[in-house]
């Protein structure tokens, strides 16, 4: 630490003597106005001028203000009398590191950029096609220089002068944001924070901070955290992690944070792991392009002392970046919360089973079975659209007993799981069998089936909602195993609702066709859509098939057949959901 200190002595030296800039402010750091919610008033001709959304991943918060002329009718003398005012509304008195986000292409103009009267200079947004990052061009964020203001209302108005010569002559610009970054390192006034919640994050000094532990493999960065005097840690090694474990935390639910540094990048590369309540749960964070505090959700903490957030990347590519995390103390979001019992209609099973009294959830009889081919199934609509925890109960041991090892078959619209479990532990309780999704008013289904000797009980299934993100779904192709395979949910599709199936190691675009299983005929036919798109996804195994618009008018059997894989038969009915296990 000693060399950094002299290293940051000599900075400090070399901006007081002027070798440096000191607008060596955090990247990203300050206010950000997204052009898209500015009141702005335009003089002239233009085409186009308003906000429009877009699905670029490098845009903040998904839209921008967009303004684009014609040369038709655009008096070439005259162009000057085309500008656009953005008004920022009150911005404090002081000195400020202007920037433009702006999206550039071979469509745009020149403009001459101020705020309220002081120049902050000309811009060209042109870009040559052969430079485009994206399809339509790039993002760039341009430095307009320092504007000193004197507080108040604030304007930036963009004045057209021109195009570059090898531009087409729409004189467009797309602003995405502005950001004003306050000198002197003075980034961001610290917000204050509530007494509930828990601050972690390293000292610029020292990379280290109270309850983080990582692994070997970061290496200290130059970039801030959430305020000028955090540090961070960067890695771009698979496998490598952070670990924040809070101190004597109280118990309740928790908002969990972390700041998110982009440093210029789109992807999100780690997963996060919190350890709440005796279990883990993962979130697969969305990539965000400015820095800022991105939420993993919500998460009941019991204050055992067991918590922890780790962030683990988990996408090989260039560096992920760790700052400071937060535990915000929340309200109970009221997650749903639905049990599946064996006493329900939702019930069935095959083999052969005995009722066993009282070892059930709430005191009720469960079914118990030593038949290795036994099955027992739970399956109804889930509660709501979204991603659910799912819970066996585990009763409690009868004296001596062996339990057999059981798989549970997980199926819905949006996948199929697979999980297995050795009920000989955590007996008498709820045991998380994993992570699924489901869509409202389509079938969500759990088999449970026997994979070794032993005694098996089938009582109740507990399903919570949670903000973690599914399990990877299972496919046959996994383990090696490259056929085609075209998975249907087995309880069939209604009537009036989406219905999708699996296409297990088939590419995009492969034809499919859905066959009448009675008469032969081909009732609907369509291609499978990419499971995971995206250019240099070699990893691309699978697909969708969604053959929503066949809506016959009675109950039909139907099978599917896709690159020359054959689905087992199912049925398209009316409330078909229902017809099966009531
Ligand atoms: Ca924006
Ligand atoms: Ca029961």
């Amino acid at each position: 630490m000693k060399r950094r200190t002299i290293i940051s002595l000599l900075l400090v030296l070399a901006m007081l003597t002027g070798l440096f800039p000191t607008a060596a402010l955090a990247a990203g750091s300050g206010t950000i106005y997204e052009g898209e919610s500015l009141t702005v008033t335009t003089t002239g001709t233009w085409d186009i001028a308003g906000s429009r959304t877009t699905g670029d991943a490098e845009c903040s918060a998904g839209a921008f203000y967009f303004l684009q002329a014609s040369n038709y009718g655009m008096d070439p003398e005259g162009i000057e009398n085309n500008s656009a005012a953005f008004s920022l509304g009150d911005v404090a008195a002081g000195t400020y590191q202007v920037y433009a986000h702006t999206k550039d292409n071979a469509d745009r103009g020149i403009y001459r950029l101020s705020a309220n009267g002081t120049d902050l200079g000309t811009l060209d947004m042109y870009q040559a096609k052969e430079d485009y990052v994206g399809e339509y061009g790039s993002y760039v964020e341009h430095d307009l220089g320092t504007l000193t203001h004197e507080g108040g209302e604030l304007t930036i108005t963009a004045a057209l002068t021109g195009q570059n010569e090898n531009a087409t002559g729409k004189y467009g610009m797309v602003v995405d944001y502005f950001r004003l970054a306050k000198e002197g390192g003075e980034v961001d006034p610290p917000e204050p924070e509530d007494p509930g919640t828990i601050h972690m994050s390293f000292d610029k000094e020292s990379f280290t901070g109270e309850g983080i532990t990582m692994s070997d493999g970061w290496v200290e960065s130059g970039l801030s955290g959430s305020t000028a005097d955090i540090g961070s840690v960067y890695c771009g090694t698979v496998g490598e992690y952070v670990r924040f474990q809070p101190a004597e935390m109280e118990a309740g639910w928790y908002e969990v944070f972390f700041w998110n540094i982009a440093n210029g990048q789109s992807t999100m590369k780690m997963t996060a792991s919190i350890t709440a309540n005796g279990g883990e749960e993962t979130v697969k964070p969305a990539a965000v392009t400015a820095d800022s505090w991105t939420s993993l959700g919500a998460f009941y903490f019991a204050g055992t002392g067991d918590e922890s957030l780790t962030l683990t990347i988990t996408t090989p590519g260039s560096h992920s970046r760790v700052a400071d995390v937060k535990f915000v103390k929340t309200e109970d979001p009221g997650y749903e919360t639905v049990i599946w019992n064996n006493e329900d209609g939702l019930f069935s099973a095959s083999g052969t089973w005995t009722d066993t009294d009282a070892l059930g959830q709430d005191g009720t009889a469960v079914k118990r079975t030593e038949d290795a081919a036994a099955m027992a199934t739970w399956a109804d609509y889930p509660p709501k659209t979204g991603n659910f925890g799912l819970y066996y109960w585990n009763p409690a041991a009868q004296d001596g007993e062996t339990r057999a090892p059981l798989r549970f078959s997980v199926s819905s619209q949006d996948g199929n799981w697979r999980f297995s479990l050795d009920p000989n532990e955590n007996q008498g309780g709820w045991v998380k069998l994993g992570t699924v999704a489901a869509t409202d008013g389509t079938a969500l289904s759990i088999t449970m089936s026997l994979t070794g000797d032993g005694t098996a009980y089938a009582d109740a299934i507990k399903i919570v909602e949670t903000n973690a993100s599914p399990d990877d779904v299972y496919t046959p192709g996994a383990g090696g195993n490259t056929d085609p395979a075209v998975i249907v949910n087995q309880l069939g599709y209604d009537i009036g609702r989406s219905k999708r199936a699996t296409a297990a190691n088939i590419a995009g675009g492969t034809p499919f066709q859905v066959i009448n299983a009675e008469t032969k005929e081909v009732a609907y036919t369509g291609t499978v859509e990419a499971a995971y798109g995206g250019e240099g996804d070699s990893a691309v195994t699978g697909g969708i098939i969604d053959f929503t618009d066949l809506e016959p008018d009675e109950t039909t059997s139907y099978y599917i057949t896709c690159a020359g894989a054959d689905s087992y038969v199912f049925e398209i009915g009316k409330n078909l959901m229902y017809q099966s296990t009531v």
